[in-house]
């Protein structure tokens, strides 16, 4: 069946992205609204060779026949419009962080805990960028091994700011250092700060990644501390990603089964200088796994380096996904 599909924040980075994928992925779409602040209202965008006309979200947008709202208008718009559009009958995927952490509420990866879906009351949470991409990974491996503790490390692009972002590293390199997005330069520099710091010394993007990370494993128990770092990338997220077991495991057994699960490549041939990389990964929607090998100062330890383009796997192509998901029951 096809659905009717909105786009609320269809004009900033990820609203784009989400029309890039829906085309990319045929996704069997009837109509097709598209939703932004006043600002934006009238200007026009393309999916599938139509031209739609962005409108003005307001309360009434979703009195009409939509199926299915993917949002990402931050926060304060997704507090205020998901229940809105949820009421009316739409199902929200959204792509902030507002509703992530409500325990009736479905975080969700398709490749890790698509079961999730089925208990949506309306809307369903995408998760961080920097978690999904570190969860297609590890999910088998816990599945396998089970893991006990996680350190996470990571090196992101400046596109997770929005176009500030990109613009403070643009101009940067330009030797203009503007500073909108960050309160430091970016040029030359590695920000051990993304998102506002928390009472307990770790950023809120720290604290996503470890809480996340527990709910969509369905993990509780898990132990995990991080550290993230803003560097001058402009797209694709990397981490670095230190895994304690429980049980043994052999290297080659991990390469395999990596090898094997859905949504991964193993690029990891360190005598030919083959590991995954930033410029690689950007424009695709798979989660890149290397430099896989054992952590011997620990028992069952191991050492990943993951990469995986933070617009699209890390956000519109994960909500596209989920949507897909949705259509097994329309
Ligand atoms: C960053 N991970 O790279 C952030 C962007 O909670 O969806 C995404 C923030 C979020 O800055």
């Amino acid at each position: 069946k096809k659905v009717n599909v909105a786009i609320v924040g269809a004009t900033g980075m990820v609203g784009r992205t989400f029309l890039k994928v829906l085309e990319e992925r045929d996704f069997p779409f009837d109509k097709l609204y598209l939703f932004a602040s006043a600002k934006s209202a009238g200007s026009k965008l393309k999916c599938k060779e139509k031209e739609y006309i962005v409108e003005e979200l307001k309360e009434d947008s979703f009195d009409r026949d939509i199926d299915i709202a993917l949002f990402s208008a931050g926060g304060e718009i997704s507090k205020k419009f998901a229940p809105i559009a949820a009421s009316k009958g739409t199902i929200v995927v959204d792509n902030s962080s507002a509703w992530r952490m409500e325990k009736d509420i479905p975080l969700v990866v398709p490749e890790v805990n698509p079961q999730d879906i089925r208990w949506h009351k309306g809307i369903i949470a995408n998760p961080n960028c920097s978690t999904i991409q570190a969860v297609v990974a590890l999910k088998p491996l816990h599945d396998k091994y089970k893991i006990k503790r996680i350190v996470y490390s990571t090196y992101q692009a400046v596109s997770g700011s929005g176009v500030k972002g990109v613009k403070d590293l643009e101009e940067g390199l330009k030797g203009n250092n503007i500073m909108k997005a960050y309160p430091h330069p970016i040029a030359n520099n590695c920000l051990p700060h993304i998102d506002v710091f928390m009472d307990n010394g770790y950023t809120k993007e720290e604290m996503k990644m470890i809480n996340e990370t527990k709910k969509i494993l369905g993990d509780y128990d898990l132990k995990i501390t991080a550290t993230t770092v803003r560097v001058p990338v402009f797209d694709c997220h990397s981490e670095s990603v230190n895994i304690e077991f429980e049980n043994p495991f052999e290297i080659e057994d991990v390469k395999k089964l990596l090898s094997n699960s859905p949504g991964i490549i193993v690029q990891d041939d360190p005598k030919n200088n083959v590991y995954p990389l930033a410029t690689n990964a950007k424009g695709t929607d798979l989660v890149y796994v290397g430099r896989i090998r054992r952590d011997y100062s620990i028992d069952n330890g191991l050492n990943l380096w993951i990469v995986a383009d933070n617009i699209r796997k890390g956000a519109a192509t994960n909500a596209v996904q989920i949507a897909e998901e949705l259509l097994k029951f329309f």
